[in-house]
């Protein structure tokens, strides 16, 4: 119902609505008809009412919530359900939860805040509240364990795109790392649940800065991130970042799914800012430095060390040299 009168009241913005009109669109009583519209206010909706003309919308809050994103949904399996949530600890644990519970494929878990957002490794993710984007996937293909980490870039292809489309030049540092200026502005946590040969499900948690607050910022957060507000013209959208990051999602999940990451591997490598660089790795207690000069069909970075030998890393941690 709370749909079904947005829509009423944003198909006759700027205009009013009677709630004569609404009541008898919706077959509810005028007053179910008022309590509804209070229940938006609360909501954040700034609806105008005046006794004889009706209601008016005059602004929708800059929330997340389904009925706003489905507006700009175009996506078949990624997004056909969201879970709200103002706060949780980290939206890939609640992800995790409701999976074992049965989720079905393709629900996103998304938070205004994170209290402990998870980076790779046990680190952290900073999560302020209402200044990102903090949301996971759940993913349940049947593809083997050693398929998974292809998911990250994926994800890191269907983030940069989104993000070039609307004009801001980011590239992907492998394998999870969007950056701008060598700053990072979208990080990707891929989890999952396996057995030996089978993935019972994945979980894809994307983390995207839009409006960091520069005093609350942590130091060590403060000298390596970045937000997209500081590229973008004219303000963000947050609905319309998450829906397009959605869309895009699911039409590469659907090319993956059928055999197609070749393709999405070509447009990793299009967008890369590791590939013909030299780099430092660290994996696995080891440091490594050489050239990046290829991903190979895994999703593996080919390192070519000082010492002339070939070495292919499957997760680490990159650092771009110059
Ligand atoms: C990542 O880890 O980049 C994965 C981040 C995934 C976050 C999403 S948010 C939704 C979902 N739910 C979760 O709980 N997580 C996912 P990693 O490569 O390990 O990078 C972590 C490092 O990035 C930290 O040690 C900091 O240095 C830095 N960092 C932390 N928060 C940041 C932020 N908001 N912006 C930029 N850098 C940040």
């Amino acid at each position: 119902m709370k749909a079904k009168i947005i829509s009423l009241l944003k198909s006759h913005s700027p205009g009013y609505i009677s709630g004569e009109e609404i009541s008898s669109i919706l077959g509810i009583s005028r007053t179910a008809v008022w309590k509804h519209i209070q229940k938006l206010r609360d909501n954040g909706y700034q609806i105008e009412s005046h006794s004889r003309i009706g209601y008016r919308l005059v602004q929708a809050p800059d929330k997340l919530y389904q009925h706003e994103l489905n507006e700009y949904m175009k996506s078949k399996i990624i997004g056909r359900k969201i879970v709200y949530r103002e706060v949780v600890d980290s939206t890939n644990k609640v992800a995790k939860e409701m999976a074992q519970k049965g989720a079905e494929e393709g629900t996103v878990i998304i938070a205004e805040e994170q209290t402990a957002g998870k980076g790779r490794l046990g680190r952290l993710w900073f999560s302020p509240a209402g200044q990102g984007l903090w949301f996971s996937i759940i993913l349940r293909s049947q593809i083997s364990p050693a398929d998974a980490p292809k998911m990250t870039l994926v994800a890191a292809v269907a983030v940069a795109r989104t993000l070039r489309e609307i004009g801001i030049p980011v590239g992907i540092k492998w394998p999870n790392d969007i950056l701008i200026r060598e700053r990072k502005l979208a990080g990707i946590l891929t989890e999952m649940n396996a057995e030996i040969d089978k993935v019972n499900y994945l979980i894809v948690g994307i983390g995207i800065n839009i409006s960091l607050n520069g005093d609350v910022l942590p130091d060590e957060i403060a000298s390596v991130a970045t937000s997209m507000e500081e590229y973008a013209e004219g303000g963000i959208s947050r609905i319309r970042v998450l829906a397009s990051i959605l869309n895009n999602f699911d039409s590469l999940y659907q090319e993956f799914t059928t055999g197609g990451f070749s393709n999405i591997l070509d447009s990793w490598k299009d967008m890369s800012v590791t590939l013909n660089r030299r780099v430092k790795i660290h994996a696995l207690g080891k440091i490594d430095e050489g050239l990046a000069f290829d991903i190979d069909e895994d999703g593996a970075l080919i390192l070519k060390k000082d010492d002339g030998t070939i070495k292919r890393v499957l997760s680490g941690e990159v650092s771009l040299r110059t």
